[in-house]
Formats: C-alpha cells, structure tokens, sequence
C-alpha cells in the first residue's frame, strides 16, 4: 500500500505538526497522539498497530452498511469513469443526481417530493434556515425569521448551524448569530424525575408553546428538532412529545425542520425517524448514512407546502455549492441504498437487531455505573453515574465519561461518551455475536472503570 512505508511514531509525529483536527483541543493531542487508523472491514476497524476494535459508532454514525463493501466501491469507480463531475447550476442535470432524488422521494414520508442536495449535515441545516426564511418571504411575511432549536442539539459547525444548535461552547466560539432562540430539550433522567412519561412529553413541549408567544408567533419561521440527540448524547423525548411540538407548530403556523443527520436511513429502524415517531416535517435535513460515509453527502428533502410556494411563486433561489447534485456521490448514494433494501437492513433493525441491542443493553442495567439505558433501533443513550441506587452523577462532571472510551478500546470497542453519556451507533449489518461482544466489552470496560473509581485511580482526575 502507498501509505506502508512509515512508522506509526512518524505518522503521528507529521499529524501533530501538520493536522488540526476538528473538534480537538491540539495541546491536549500533542501530548496523548492520535490513533492511526489504517483499514475497516464490516464492522471492525484496525489501528497501524494491528488492533482491531469492533466498530460501536459506525465511524460517527455514519457507515450504515459497514466498512469496504464492493458495491459502493465500484459504483463510485464507474460514475468516474464515465462522468466523475459536473454541475447542476446552468440548467443542467446528471441521471446519478435525478435517479437518486426519485429513490428518496419513495423512500421519505409521503408528502415529501423534492430534494436540495448539499455535501454535508452543516450545510444541510445551513440550507433548511436559507429555506424557511426564503419561504416566509416568498408568501409576503419576511418578519417570520427566528429559528428556534433546542439545548444539547447538534446541527453542525458553520456559523449558522451552530447558532441554532444548543451547545454553549460553540456559541461562545463566535457561532451565535442573531435570529436564533432556543428551549430546553427533553431530558427526563435529570430534569423529569416523579413525573409519568407522558406529563413529561405534554410539560418538554409546552417550552416550545412558551417560546414561540414570547418571541411572538409572527416572528418564528421554524422549529428544528432531531428525533434522538446524537452528539448531545442519545436523549430521548417521550413518544408524546412529537405529536404535541406538531400540534403546537400547526396552531402557530410555525414550520418544522426534522434534522435526520443521524436518524436517516434504518438507524431507528424504520427509514427515517419521522415515521419512527409520526413526525410530519416540512423539511428533513440528511447525511451520513445516505452514503454510508463513503463520499460526503447532504441534502433537505422538501415537503410539498414549501415546494408548492418555491416553485409557483418563482424568482431565484440564492444558494447552492460546486457540488450539489455531485454525480459521483449521487452514484454510491444509490448503490448504498440498494445495498440497504437489498439487505433488507432496515427491517432487520426493526424486528430483530434493535430488540436485541435493546436486550444487551437491558443485560448492563444491573451495573454500579449505570443509571439509565435508553435505545431505539441502533441508537442507544447510556447514563455512567456514581452509584445507579442514588443517581448521584460522577465527579468531576463532563470530564470523566472520557476515560470510558479508553477502557472500551483496550476491551476492543469504540464507544462515543458524551460528558457522562455513552452514546452507541453502530453500523446497521451488525450480527447478534458482534452485539454480544459489545455488551462483554461494555460489561468489562464499567468494570474497570468501577475498579478506577473506587481506588481513586482514574488517570488524570485526582482524588
Ligand atoms: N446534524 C446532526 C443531527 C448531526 O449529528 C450534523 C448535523 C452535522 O453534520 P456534518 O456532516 O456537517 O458533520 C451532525 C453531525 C459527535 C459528532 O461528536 C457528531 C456529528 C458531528 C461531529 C461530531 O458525535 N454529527
């Protein structure tokens, strides 16, 4: 191979002079040095010392159908061949783009029959606000501009997407444009104890009810939500929760934005998370999975109220990049959803898989360590805490979950903590003896971890 003449010591010495990472603090990197990963096979990747470590984060939610499968690799070298690129912009189109915006329309829910491609879940949500901005205007009501979001949301990095996103490092990074408002996030481990499920989903939405008459309902253009937080550490809404945020956006005439970036493509076992919880969005922003991450690709499938107006009414549409409608992108989209359907993968996680990720999970509830866990299909949310009979968290808060993700790696699996949160993804061909060793994994690593704990020995947190 090209890259097989080098040390790991030299790779990582070039990665610290050379490469800043994204979301890493580079002192903290310079000193610990990154894993070099070298190869993926199904679920499994390897490190350029020859570990192999089962993949529980499908790379970041991502590699669907898991790691270096033919199909997408050779439909990838074809389109190349044949026409590697060119643009949509001047009244031209590609069949890869056309094909794989039918594909989706008949996969989305049903009111959804249009598709605006981008080349990542940033650029996705970047293009939902453009497009529910645009739309007010379009129908005489510029005023309707305010975007809410809500705490723990991740909807991606650009100036804009972090501003409607609800991490306050981010905004303090200069990501806090004007424009956006946002309401707490349902999160009934810390903030919904005593209450039933479901006086908990009617009080979680009424924030929302809140929000929009204190902004003024005809100022607020959207609400965007995701169904699960993903990077804000698989929270989970009650199933209630949907129905009533729907109802509240209908009565305020309020749009709403259903970022699927993680959700989209079988990961909640059903195609996209709107069917999983009855949501009717007037948009869907996607990624990720579209391409199972083996190009980079986006998109916000349109729901007809907002097509109707963009179409009828006319006039320019601002925006777009070089490569919107990438034909080649477009092509492994394609062959990845072959792959998905021919697999049979999201009913697989619907009816068998995700019950049985939920079981494994259930099995580690029993742990010290373990406050709460919480999955749908193969997303799953899972609370460290100090002692799970008084929930009393771990010390010091949103530093000590990360020393889990290295006891996970010297177990062999990659875990995603988030603060306290474990958060676990993977990929959607995961069998039932690759789920078995995650939970062992896990079961091993909490053990460690518990062992660390008690003996004051966690590296890098004194006692
Ligand atoms: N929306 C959601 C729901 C996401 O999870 C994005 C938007 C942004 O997508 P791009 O393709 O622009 O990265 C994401 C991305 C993590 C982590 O720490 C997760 C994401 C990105 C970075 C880190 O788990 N998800």
């Amino acid at each position: 191979m090209r890259f097989d003449n080098r040390t790991t010591e030299s790779w990582q010495q070039a990665d610290i002079d050379h490469y800043l990472h994204p979301f890493t603090d580079y002192k903290g990197l310079a000193v610990e040095k990154a894993r070099v990963m070298v190869r993926g096979q199904g679920c499994h990747v390897w490190d350029s010392d020859g570990n192999r470590y089962l993949d529980g984060l499908a790379g970041l939610a991502c590699v669907h159908v898991g790691y270096a499968r033919p199909e997408l690799i050779d439909a990838a070298a074809a389109q190349m061949r044949e026409l590697v690129f060119f643009n949509s912009f001047f009244k031209a189109t590609n069949k890869p783009a056309v094909a794989l915006a039918e594909k989706l329309v008949e996969i989305a829910p049903r009111h959804m029959r249009h598709v605006f491609y981008v080349n990542s879940g940033s650029e996705a949500n970047d293009t939902a606000i453009r497009l529910v901005r645009h739309y007010w205007a379009l129908e005489g009501k510029p005023e309707k501009s305010v975007v809410i979001g809500r705490e723990f949301a991740y909807h991606g990095s650009t100036i804009a997407s972090a501003s409607l996103g609800g991490m306050p490092p981010m905004h303090a990074q200069a990501a806090d444009l004007p424009g956006f408002a946002h309401i707490p996030t349902p999160y009934q481990f810390l903030t919904g104890r005593g209450l039933s499920e479901e006086a908990y989903g009617v009080l979680a939405a009424s924030w929302l009810e809140d929000k929009i008459r204190e902004v003024g309902p005809e100022r607020v253009a959207a609400f965007f939500l995701e169904c699960v937080h993903g990077a804000g550490g698989g929270k989970f809404a009650p199933r209630n929760y949907f129905a009533e945020v729907q109802r509240i956006c209908s009565k305020y005439d309020v749009l709403l934005v259903d970022d699927e970036v993680v959700c989209g493509f079988g990961r909640t076992g059903d195609w996209f998370g709107a069917h999983t919880y009855g949501l009717r969005p007037d948009l869907l922003c996607f990624a990720k999975g579209v391409t199972s991450g083996y190009v980079p690709l986006g998109g916000v499938l349109v729901g007809d109220r907002i097509a109707r107006t963009l179409i009828d009414k006319g006039g320019e549409f601002y925006h777009g990049f070089t490569y919107s409608g990438h034909p080649t992108t477009c092509a492994v989209a394609l062959a990845n959803l072959e792959v998905i359907e021919r697999e049979g993968l999201v009913r697989r996680v619907h009816d068998d898989t995700g019950p049985y990720f939920a079981r494994m999970l259930a099995s580690l509830a029993d742990h010290t360590l373990v406050g709460e866990v919480r999955s749908v299909g193969l997303l799953a949310g899972v609370e460290l805490v100090r002692d799970r009979a008084t929930l009393e968290p771990l010390q010091p808060e949103g530093l000590i979950g990360e020393r889990f993700r290295d006891l996970g790696l010297r177990h062999g699996l990659i875990t995603r903590p988030v603060g306290e949160t474990l958060l676990l993804a993977p990929p959607l061909v995961i069998t039932h003896a690759e789920i078995d060793f995650m939970g062992q994994a896990l079961r091993r690593a909490l053990d460690d971890f518990q062992g660390e704990i008690e003996h004051g020995t966690v590296p890098g947190i004194p006692h």
